[in-house]
């Protein structure tokens, strides 16, 4: 068996949840590395500080070389790996994956942002849920400011991801649809477009992953407009 791949991610992040379910989904071999645990060590910096960090084995074993941006990180995996491809054969159908990829990614991604960083009660639920899983081992002192950090910058940066009060409307009429469609669609497919899962349902996967199950605003509207 060839060395693990190594995921460097967090289980508050969509995209690092997108990339777990797609070397799960292809049966990948790799190591799950929590950010900010003694996991990480050894891993090199990708040049931009973002997760989730797809790192390459050398021969040895040794991670060498690391990448990070799910898209190129799947399209990637697909060059090096042939069993349980995402790539649609169709050239009509990979399009649309990838368009719908990128929905989830850079839209879909934004509700997520702002159903965790605008509502009081996510807020409050956030600030207590994730410092514990990179600290699972710090003393409640510790996660109190680690919980302080993360909540003031993720809500100070709200306007920059689009999450503003003009915005909000436009953002939670969206995620309401996007459920609806959902919920018809999944009543007669098991995935987005065929018989088996492409990108653009790990795109998916990865925001409601978090929208869906963490986030209680969003949890509720998905039970009453899309519990499929
Ligand atoms: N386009 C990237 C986006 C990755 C991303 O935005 N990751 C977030 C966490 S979910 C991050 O690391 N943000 C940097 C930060 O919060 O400093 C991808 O598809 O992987």
């Amino acid at each position: 068996m060839p060395n693990p791949l190594t995921l460097v991610g967090t289980y508050g992040s969509p995209y690092s949840l997108k990339m777990r379910a797609v070397l799960r989904y292809r049966q990948i071999p790799f190591r799950w590395a929590i950010q900010g645990t003694a996991d990480e060590q050894g891993i090199p910096r990708p040049k931009v500080a973002i997760i989730p960090v797809l790192g390459f084995p050398d021969a040895s074993g040794e991670v060498t070389e690391v990448m990070v941006d799910s898209t190129p990180q799947i399209a990637r995996l697909e060059t090096m790996f042939r069993e349980r491809s995402l790539k649609p054969t169709d050239a009509g159908l990979h399009f649309l994956d990838l368009l719908i990829e990128d929905y989830a990614d850079e839209w879909v991604t934004k509700m997520m942002y702002h159903y965790r960083w605008a509502p009081r009660e996510s807020v409050e639920r956030a600030r207590k849920l994730l410092p514990v899983w990179p600290g699972l081992h710090a003393t409640d002192e510790r996660l109190e400011r680690m919980g302080e950090y993360i909540v003031d910058r993720q809500v100070s940066r709200r306007a920059l991801v689009g999450s503003t009060e003009t915005n909000a409307p436009v953002i939670e009429s969206s995620y309401i649809r996007l459920l609806e469609i959902l919920h018809r669609h999944l009543e007669g497919n098991d995935f987005l477009l065929g018989d088996r899962p492409g990108s653009s349902d790990f795109g998916l996967y990865g925001q409601l992953s978090q929208l869906v199950i963490i986030e209680p605003p969003s949890t509720d509207l998905c039970i009453l407009h899309g519990p499929r």
